[in-house]
């Protein structure tokens, strides 16, 4: 049994004062005046002047994936464990098969990587190719496997990228399964053709990543998958948007009815492209990832985008490389391992440029760290609520604690970290996942293998699925008029 105290629970529609009562994993009671009810036993936290809020969600990591000739660096134990210490007690990471690699063999490995996990985790699943048995594995994942998000990568040409007709195909087998499609948004060939200049020009250092990945090839992408989606009246979700132009293409979508859901990573709401006209090229190349950071003005655009519900959640994106592995790409930047961390300090740094200076509510950065994702995957209010017989999984939040993010005290398993020197003001003094306390004041107790596999329920079973029914009732559409 463990009593939350004296503290103000913030959710993602309310903010009141009240206990919170917690037994076998799951959230046992909500409300004023529970310590009378706790037994004496029970493990107390006094959070009196701080928040307890749902545990934050991050749908979008990448633990020891194998990646552009490596493996990153951080697993699910370490990753998962970062996580904790800094509020977040659930990852949806995915799964990539290898182009004519069977799904269901691929998603067996990420299963048996993922035992390590310290905290809950559930798996996006990508679609790199086609054939039937693609088609039949996605109906086993749905149906068996607890899997209700698709990926595809738009980009990674000669790897993982797809093209429109497996776009088509696959968006249409999400439909019928009650799957949701993800894509990560950019033009893949448009990005080769212009590496290939940029190295026949003799750019070759990092400064070539981000002039090998415009702005407006992301724009083009998350447009084109967007109308695709249209056509085929499926909801969508376009991973770390990064720019104003993919941005503009989801909000004229919303504007329109359609449902296009958007993810921001907490990277790309602070960093800019600066980074990559350092001097310090070991810098530069630590901050290859795609999309690539973006000057200024598009950071400006994705706190619009997250205050006016544009864009319905943040990620991180954890995809860690070390600078020895960063190295791999030093005489020609297509190939440094693309991927940069912070699961630990995503919400900190939400709260801190958010929360702290007026952008969000504090009950906005609940929706956008965590309740919204567990909406949109399905998983809501198991995940992201403070309610009676939701799972017990909270952060006890001090708005008042300063931290300064370093590489040198990071949980994390890699040798760098974007957000160095950031001090922020507001950051978790407890965090407790299925009910146990696995974060105390500095003192991080996650346990290997401790984390749970989260089931996601197909969406035909909801309202989303129902509508998305009546939708294909209708006759096709008709061929438009020109
Ligand atoms: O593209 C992704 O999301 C993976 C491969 C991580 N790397 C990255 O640069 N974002
Ligand atoms: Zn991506
Ligand atoms: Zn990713």
């Amino acid at each position: 049994m463990l009593l939350v105290k004296n503290g103000t629970v913030v959710t993602a529609d309310q903010t009141r004062r009240a206990d919170v009562l917690c037994d076998g994993g799951l959230i046992r009671a909500v409300g004023e005046g529970l310590a009378a009810e706790a037994p004496a036993g029970a493990e107390v936290i006094d959070a009196g002047g701080q928040l307890v809020m749902p545990g934050g969600i991050d749908p979008h990591t990448h633990m020891q994936l194998p990646f552009m000739g490596t493996v990153a660096s951080e697993d699910f134990y370490t990753g998962t464990a970062a996580g904790l210490a800094g509020g977040t007690t659930m990852i949806i990471d995915f799964v990539i098969p290898a182009p004519e690699q069977p799904l269901m063999e691929a998603y067996r490995q990420w299963r048996e990587w993922a035992e390590k996990a310290a905290a809950d985790y559930s798996f996006h699943v990508a679609v790199t190719w086609w054939d039937d048995s693609v088609h039949k594995d996605m109906g086993t994942l749905v149906r068996e496997c607890g899997v209700n998000s698709f990926k595809h990568f738009m980009a990674y040409k000669n790897a993982i990228m797809v093209d429109d007709e497996i776009l088509f195909r696959s968006f249409t087998r999400a439909w019928e399964l009650g799957a949701i499609a993800t894509v990560h948004a950019e033009n893949g060939d448009v990005v080769f053709q212009l590496q290939q200049e940029l190295l026949a020009r003799g750019i070759t250092g990092p400064e070539g990543h981000p002039l090998s990945r415009p702005p407006e090839v992301e724009g083009e992408a998350t447009n084109r998958a967007i109308r695709i989606a249209q056509v085929l009246g499926v909801p969508v979700y376009i991973v770390h948007v990064s720019a104003r132009e993919s941005l503009q293409a989801i909000t004229r979508a919303r504007s329109e009815g359609q449902r296009v859901f958007g993810e921001a990573l907490a990277g790309h709401l602070v960093v800019d492209d600066s980074v990559y006209w350092s001097d310090d090229k070991e810098f530069a190349a630590a901050h290859v990832m795609s999309p690539p950071f973006r000057p200024k003005h598009h950071q400006d655009a994705l706190w619009h985008g997250l205050q006016s519900g544009n864009l319905q959640t943040t990620a991180t994106d954890h995809c860690c490389f070390c600078a020895d592995q960063k190295a791999m790409g030093r005489d020609d930047f297509t190939r440094i391992p693309n991927g940069t961390g912070g699961i630990e300090n995503r919400m900190e740094i939400l709260w801190d440029e958010g929360v702290n200076k007026g952008r969000l509510t504090m009950n906005e950065f609940v929706r956008v760290t965590s309740a919204n994702t567990a909406q949109i995957f399905n998983i809501y209010p198991r995940k992201g609520a403070i309610a009676a017989g939701s799972d017990a999984d909270l952060v006890v939040w001090d708005p008042a604690a300063t931290k300064t993010i370093s590489a040198k005290t990071h949980r994390h398993n890699v040798d760098f970290n974007i957000f160095e020197g950031r001090t922020v003001t507001g950051c978790a003094s407890h965090t407790v996942s299925g009910g146990k306390v696995v974060f105390a004041n500095g003192d991080l107790r996650a346990e290997n293998g401790a984390g749970r596999y989260v089931d996601r329920p197909s969406f035909q079973s909801t309202a989303l699925g129902d509508a998305l029914a009546r939708r294909a009732e209708r006759k096709t559409p008709a061929p438009r008029k020109r």
